[in-house]
C-alpha cells in the first residue's frame, strides 16, 4: 500500500486528494476542500479574488494560499489515515499567477518553526504582498509593449504558444517592473503559484514545470527553456529571478521538517507542481490525441493532448506544455461558474431550480441569446465587463439561465476549432459537470458523447497521479502514462451522454447566429455600456 496526495490550489478554494496504490489497483481515500472566503475569512476575498480600484486588477493573497496547506493538512493529519506511507506529492494551481520574493525568502522556507502558522513566518519573504492572478484583465499596455519588442504577434505566438495575454505572468511582471520599480529590484525569485506552493512544501525553491511555464508568455515552447528574447521584452534583469524550468516528474525535494513536525508526516518526496489545466489533462485521462476535456471550474476550459506544438495563429487559444512531455492545446474563457452562479443569483434559483429551468426550456432558447460577460472575457477579448442581451428580456429567468449555458457551450465549440480536434468524446470536470443538464447542453452542441466522473476536481486527481508517476520514475521503475491513468480515470466515469441529432442541427444552426451577435457586440457595440 502507498499513498500519494494531490493538491490543488484553485482561485476559490484549496482541494486534497489521497490515492491509495496497491499493486496495479488504485483508489481514492481521502478527499476534501476548503473554500478560501469561508476557511480564512481574515484574508477577505470573494470567490478567492480581491479586486483592487483600478480596472481590471484582480489579486489575491500568497499567505492565504500558505495557511490553506496548512488547513489542509490539519485535515488530513487528522482523518485516520496511516501516512507512513505517503510516498509522495504533487500539486495543481491556478495557472499564471506570480508570487514576488526577496533574498530573505531562501532562508525563511528553510527554517519554519512548526509551532506557528506558514503565513506569519513567510511575510516577510515577500516583496510584494499581493499576487496578480489569471482573472487580471489590467495589463493590455504591456501586452503591446512585448509583443512589438519581440518582432511582433506571430514571432510570440511561434515561440511561447501564445499571443500576449493580459493574464499571462510576462506582462504582469512587466507592469510591476514599470510601476514599482524599487520593490522589483527588492525582488530576488519571481515564482508562479504552483512553483510557490511546491518551495514550500520542500522548504527551498522549487522548479516551474513546462505545463505552467507555458502560460508566461516567457518559455521558449520548443525547447522548455527561458526565451532570452522575451524575457529581455518584459523587465531587466528577469533572468536571474525565475525559477529553473524541469520537467513536471522532477522531484522537487523532501517534504520540509516543518510539515513534518508540525502534522507528524513522513519525509514524503514533493514532485513539481503544474498548473491546473496541464493537471486536468491527466486527471480526465486525456493522454491520447482525439479527445477533448471541458472544465467547468470558475473559468470555463476546453483542452485536448497534441503531440506537436500546433499554434493557434489566429491568437484566441494557447499552446501549453503537457505532464506527458507532449503540449496540449487550451482555450480559457474567464466567465465560467460565477457567470452560471450570477444568473443563479440574480433570479434568486437553487442549482436545482437552475436544472428546472434548462429542463423547462427548449434548446436553441426560442432564438434568445445571452452573451454573459458579467466580467471582462477573455476568449473572445472583452476588457469591459457587461452581458449583452438579444431578444432577451432582463426579467426572464428561464430565458437567462438556458441562455448562459448555451452560450458558454457554443462559444466553447466556435472557439477551439483551431485545435483541429475531431470532438468524439468530451470528458466533462470542474464543479458544474455534477449537473446534468448542463451537460446534456454540452453533448448537443458539440455533437459528442460527454462522460462525466465521479471525481469533479481532475486537477487534483492530475495531480495525485503525478505523483504517482514521478514516484516510480525516481524509484526505477517507471509506468508509462496510459498505465497509470487507464486503471484510475474510465472507471471514474459514472455517466455517458449521448447528443441527440435533432437537437444538434438546431445548434449548429444557431452557432452562426451566436458568432454574428459577438461580433456585433464586439465590433459595434459600445463596449462600456451593457446593452440591457
Ligand atoms: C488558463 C487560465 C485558467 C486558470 C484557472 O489559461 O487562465 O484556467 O488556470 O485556474
Amino acid at each position: 500500500m502507498s499513498l500519494y496526495l494531490g493538491l490543488d490550489s484553485s482561485t476559490q478554494s484549496l482541494t486534497a486528494i489521497v490515492l491509495d496504490v496497491d499493486g496495479g489497483r488504485a483508489q481514492v481515500v481521502f478527499e476534501a476542500s476548503l473554500a478560501f472566503d469561508e476557511a480564512l475569512p481574515e484574508y477577505e476575498t470573494h470567490h478567492g479574488v480581491l479586486r483592487g480600484a483600478e480596472t481590471g486588477v484582480a489579486v489575491s493573497s500568497p499567505l492565504m494560499w500558505a495557511d490553506a496547506l496548512d488547513l489542509m493538512f490539519g485535515k488530513i493529519a487528522a482523518s485516520g489515515l496511516d501516512l507512513r506511507t505517503l510516498e509522495a506529492i504533487a500539486g495543481s494551481a491556478q495557472q499564471h499567477g506570480s508570487v514576488y520574493l526577496n533574498a530573505s525568502a531562501s532562508s525563511l522556507l528553510a527554517g519554519m518553526n512548526p509551532r506557528l502558522p506558514p503565513a506569519q513566518q513567510i511575510a516577510g519573504g515577500l516583496s510584494r504582498a499581493l499576487s496578480p492572478i489569471w482573472m487580471d484583465s489590467s495589463t493590455s499596455r504591456e501586452c503591446e509593449e512585448i509583443t512589438a519588442a519581440v518582432g511582433g504577434s506571430h514571432v510570440l505566438i511561434e515561440r511561447t504558444g501564445s499571443r500576449a495575454f493580459e493574464r499571462f505572468t510576462g506582462p504582469q511582471i512587466r507592469k510591476f517592473f514599470k510601476r514599482e520599480p524599487a520593490a522589483y529590484a527588492a525582488t530576488d525569485r519571481i515564482h508562479l503559484v504552483s512553483s510557490f506552493l511546491a518551495s514550500l512544501l520542500a522548504g527551498a525553491h522549487a522548479p516551474v514545470d513546462p505545463g505552467d511555464g507555458s502560460g508566461t508568455n516567457l518559455m521558449d515552447l520548443a525547447s522548455a527553456t527561458w526565451w532570452p528574447i522575451a524575457l529581455e521584452a518584459t523587465a531587466l534583469g528577469l533572468k536571474g529571478k525565475l525559477p529553473l524550468i524541469r520537467p513536471s516528474s522532477t522531484i522537487a525535494g523532501t517534504l520540509s521538517p516543518y510539515w513534518q513536525a508540525r502534522h507528524r508526516l513522513p519525509p514524503s518526496r514533493v514532485v513539481a507542481w503544474s498548473g491546473d489545466n496541464p493537471c486536468s489533462l491527466i486527471g480526465t485521462g486525456l493522454v491520447r490525441e482525439g479527445l477533448a476535456s471541458i472544465s467547468l471550474g470558475t473559468s470555463d476550459t476546453i483542452f485536448s493532448l497534441m503531440r506537436h506544438p500546433n499554434a493557434d495563429t489566429g491568437g484566441t487559444g494557447s499552446v501549453f506544455g503537457a505532464p506527458t512531455g507532449d503540449y496540449m492545446g487550451l482555450t480559457c474563457f474567464a466567465n465560467g461558474s460565477i457567470a452560471r452562479e450570477r444568473v443563479r443569483d440574480e433570479y434568486g434559483l437553487t442549482w436545482s431550480g437552475f436544472s428546472e429551468a434548462l429542463t423547462a426550456t427548449s434548446p436553441g432558447n426560442d432564438g434568445r441569446i445571452l452573451l454573459p460577460w458579467f466580467d471582462p472575457e477573455i476568449t473572445p477579448p472583452v476588457l469591459v465587463a457587461g452581458a449583452r442581451r438579444y431578444n432577451l428580456p432582463i426579467d426572464d429567468a428561464n430565458g437567462h439561465v438556458r441562455g448562459v449555458v448555451e452560450a458558454q457551450m457554443m462559444a466553447m465549440n466556435l472557439h477551439s476549432r483551431w485545435m483541429g480536434v475531431g470532438v468524439e468524446r468530451i470528458h466533462a470536470t470542474g464543479g458544474a459537470s455534477a449537473n446534468v443538464e448542463i451537460l446534456r447542453v454540452m453533448a448537443d452542441v458539440f455533437g459528442a458523447e460527454v462522460c462525466q466522473f465521479q471525481v469533479s476536481n481532475s486537477a487534483c486527481l492530475g495531480a495525485a497521479l503525478r505523483a504517482y508517476h514521478a514516484d516510480t520514475i525516481s524509484r526505477g521503475n517507471p509506468r508509462g502514462w496510459d498505465e497509470i491513468v487507464a486503471p484510475f480515470v474510465e472507471p471514474l466515469i459514472v455517466r455517458r451522454l449521448h447528443p441527440d441529432r435533432r437537437r444538434h442541427e438546431i445548434y449548429e444552426r444557431l452557432m452562426n447566429v451566436y458568432s454574428a451577435c459577438e461580433i456585433e457586440a464586439l465590433g459595434c457595440g459600445d463596449a462600456s455600456k451593457p446593452l440591457q
